[in-house]
């Protein structure tokens, strides 16, 4: 290893990966489960940039054992999923799908069996249809459907499963899917999307407490946030407002709940006719108590001010010079920037990196490899920048690579891969790539190089 430039993390870091129900499961009609907003979504002509569904996805509904084996040879200690609610309730409610919930137990024995934690989301996105249809999110019932959701799974899973997460990025669902259209349920109504997002946090909390009082275990409960740094393009005030705006909306409009049982007042004004108003007692629900904070971290978001946007006055700019995934800037300063954020202003006890990775159009080469470097040094800069948090006390326990297999990625099906395992979708056949061979190096060290980019470790 490079002189002085091994980064070594805290014993009993947790290495693991994540991945999402409808992202990776197929089976999407199989054994009782449900349609979900989307199924509905995406066999919509016109809806995903290639046309593609989630009907087959990487089929790990039937392939998750031959998953669960490449968790172990890689030496993943967690593997974060989540849990489709059709899956288990296809109606949302009533009566429980027996054959759904006993896919989620096969699935943590088998991660067991490999001594792999399982990390279960109970809410990334595909909620059922059927509850769409009176209201989703919109609808406060959802409230209490979505915590006796909770506490079926956890009186299941509980005597095997302690680390939960409710929800997953309610700001990407609450906007993409409510206020821009561009997500199922594919709805642009400002009202929704302000009631989505005070339901999904008072969800919530209502389901942390489902989950301590249905649970066989000592449960921790956690909640994950798409969280970023949020620079202004310009250093005038105008685009420093712009950005503090879109801050607000972004990341304090889900903390501030969360950490401190108030929505901010900046945004309460600026969006006054269509914020939430809560009820006596949510805010103090929405609240209870963390076991951890999950954070989801790819980039920053650098924002201009423009006038020509509702309601925020500020659109994103692509500055010149950075490099560029698929999707977003490569900006590993950021992880660092936003960790010690999180810590000065809300202080949550524990952190779990829930996400973070980059798209890559990865290919196999002529020997039946795939030569992944970009993806190895965007997480290596990203885990030595985790690191530098770490080095200052930043609560820090874990990081779950974004993600496990190549998958579906929502609006751009499979024209994105994220994945430490590349899936070909014609054969299902997965190969690990080299980003996986040089993970599994970083577990086993349990840490990073930070001066080299990965096996036969190039400099890059
Ligand atoms: C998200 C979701 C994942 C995405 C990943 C890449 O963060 O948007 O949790 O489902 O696939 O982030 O965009």
């Amino acid at each position: 290893m490079g002189e002085g430039t091994f980064r070594r993390f805290p014993d009993g870091f947790v290495w693991g990966a994540a991945t999402a129900s409808y992202q990776i499961e197929g089976a999407w009609d199989e054994d009782g489960r449900g349609p979900s907003v989307w199924d509905t979504f995406a066999h919509t002509p016109g809806k995903i940039c290639d046309g593609s569904t989630g009907d087959v996805a990487a089929d790990h509904y039937h392939r998750y054992h031959e998953d669960v084996d490449i968790m172990a040879g890689i030496g993943l200690n967690a593997y974060r999923f989540s849990i489709a609610w059709p899956r288990v309730f296809p109606t949302g409610t009533d009566e429980v799908n027996e054959a759904g919930l006993a896919f989620y137990d096969r699935l943590v024995d088998a991660l067991l069996e490999k001594n792999i934690t399982p990390y279960p989301t109970l809410f990334h996105w595909d909620l059922p249809q059927a509850l769409q249809n009176s209201g989703g999110w919109a609808n406060r019932d959802i409230c209490s459907q979505f915590a006796d959701y909770a506490s079926t799974v956890a009186e299941r899973l509980s005597d095997r499963v302690s680390h939960w997460i409710t929800h997953n990025e309610p700001a990407v669902h609450s906007l993409l899917g409510h206020f821009m259209g561009i997500h199922a349920p594919g709805l642009t109504d400002p009202m929704a999307t302000f009631q989505t997002i005070h339901h999904l946090l008072l969800s919530h909390g209502l389901a942390a407490q489902a989950i301590r009082a249905a649970a066989k275990t000592l449960p921790e409960v956690g909640i994950t946030l798409s969280l970023a740094p949020v620079h202004p393009a310009e250093d005038r005030d105008a685009d420093r407002e712009a950005a503090q705006r879109f801050d607000g909306v972004f990341n304090r409009m889900f903390l501030d709940p969360v950490f401190k049982a108030r929505y901010p007042e900046d945004i309460g004004e600026l969006l006054e006719v269509i914020m939430p108003k809560p009820e006596p007692g949510d805010m103090e629900t929405i609240a209870t108590p963390l076991g951890f904070l999950g954070v989801n971290y790819y980039t920053r978001h650098v924002m201009k001010h423009d006038p020509d946007v509702f309601p925020l006055q500020a659109s994103e700019v692509r500055p010149e010079g950075p490099e560029y995934s698929g999707m977003w800037e490569i900006y590993p300063p950021g992880m660092y920037e936003l960790l010690m954020r999180l810590d000065a202003d809300y202080a949550p006890g524990k952190i779990l990196i829930t996400e973070n990775g980059i798209p890559v159009p990865d290919g196999k080469d002529f020997d039946g490899r795939v030569r992944d470097y970009r993806r190895i040094r965007y997480v290596r800069d990203n885990l030595e920048q985790t690191h530098r948090a770490i080095e200052e006390d930043v609560p820090v326990e874990g990081y779950f690579h974004w993600s496990m297999t190549d998958n579906f990625e929502w609006a751009f099906g499979y024209t994105m891969r994220f994945g430490m395992v590349y899936v070909d979708y014609a054969t299902q056949e997965r190969t690990v790539k080299e980003s996986g061979r040089w993970y599994a190096q970083v577990i086993r060290d349990n840490g990073l190089d930070a001066g080299v980019c990965g096996p036969p470790f190039f400099p890059c």
